[in-house]
């Protein structure tokens, strides 16, 4: 196992440095502190090259344009309906950056900061004071978020959190994959271990009503080709994949969902304890959304581990809230095989 610390660039004077770990396999990861991104996730290609099965942005100036791309997504990730939310019958309102709607945290989350970074041994830690003024959301909270490798290529991410006064905590890490060699994902398959999905307004938040995948483009249970979901989504329902699946209950060793290349041969496997997987599949990454110019439909997939958005807006979607001095923490591990 080596580790590397380089400087990865400036932003507004100041240096955003690059953290790289790599295995006894030629596995590498590197994340850099600019938004806790994770900017590759690197297995040897045919030629013995590294390839990245991320899709990431180069510069940290582009990343702030071009927002959430495999960046460390808190204090919640998803939608907040309104902004607004009740914690033990109090109500809150925080910042909102989409329309009425507080997204992946608001306008100063997780990926607007910047981290400051060590090595522990052969982990990456970025930790994080934020306070209350910060970022809106009560409390002001130290986050840890960490990022380790082992020689069985399982990229663990774990995200710790403590607020001075009760507060949300739903982390994720927004991974865009593409496994292909300079191809599209339409090839891939997806496995997801969810019986249901939620149903969502216009505006993206959750209805409150789960419905089950059973014939429909929900169903992943046995796995299914993207193209073929995505044809049969905007067949039947108008758009492609930006939904939100409710994970079934399963062992922890269990995977909740596996993305496949069938013609490279390589799959990642995501663990996960929580109960929901946001897929995303845009359309085109230079559509007016993004702006990171890797144009073709279909470059990448998101897939973000964990729980259900709009959490406290719903009686039945779990418990989000990180109450006052405990400390929460959640890991998310993806597994590559090559
Ligand atoms: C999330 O579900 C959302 C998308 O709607 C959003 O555009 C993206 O993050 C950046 O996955």
């Amino acid at each position: 196992m080596n580790t590397k610390k380089e400087l990865f660039d400036k932003l507004d004077g100041q240096q955003i440095e690059k953290f790289t770990i790599t295995n006894d396999h030629d596995v590498s990861v590197s994340a850099i502190t600019f938004g806790a991104t994770l900017e590759e996730f690197n297995v040897p290609g045919p030629d013995g090259k590294p390839t990245n099965i991320l899709v990431t942005v180069p510069t940290s100036e582009e990343l702030m344009k071009n927002q959430f791309f495999c960046q460390a997504i808190g204090r919640t990730a998803g939608r907040i309906s309104n902004g607004t939310f009740k914690i033990n019958g109090k109500a809150y309102h925080v910042d909102q950056n989409e329309g009425t709607t507080t997204l992946h945290g608001g306008p100063h989350g997780f990926n607007t900061q910047i981290w400051d970074g060590a090595f522990d041994g052969d982990t990456i830690v970025f930790t994080k004071h934020i306070n209350s003024s910060d970022d809106s959301f009560p409390g002001n909270i130290d986050v840890k978020i960490t990022f380790s490798l082992n020689n069985d290529n399982e990229l663990t991410v774990t995200f710790s959190g403590k607020s001075d006064a009760d507060t949300l905590f739903n982390p994720t890490q927004h991974m865009y994959f593409n496994l292909s060699d300079g191809g599209d994902i339409n090839g891939h398959s997806l496995q997801i271990n969810a019986d249901h999905y939620l149903e969502l307004n216009s505006n993206k938040t959750p209805s409150g009503k789960k419905v089950a995948v059973d014939d429909t483009p929900y169903d992943f249970r046995d796995g299914q080709n993207l193209k073929v979901g995505i044809a049969d989504m905007k067949a039947e329902v108008g758009h492609s994949y930006d939904e939100v699946f409710e994970i079934n209950d399963h062992q922890d060793d269990e995977p909740i969902a596996k993305l496949s290349d069938p013609e490279t041969g390589r799959s990642v496997s995501i663990s996960s304890k929580r109960n929901a997987l946001v897929v995303f599949t845009p359309d085109d990454l230079s559509g007016s959304n993004f702006m990171i110019g890797k144009g073709g439909p279909y470059m990448a997939i998101a897939l973000e581990a964990q729980n259900l958005p709009d959490t406290p807006n719903h009686d039945d979607f779990g418990d989000v809230t990180l109450p006052a001095g405990e400390e929460k923490t959640y890991s998310i591990k993806y597994k590559v095989e090559f």
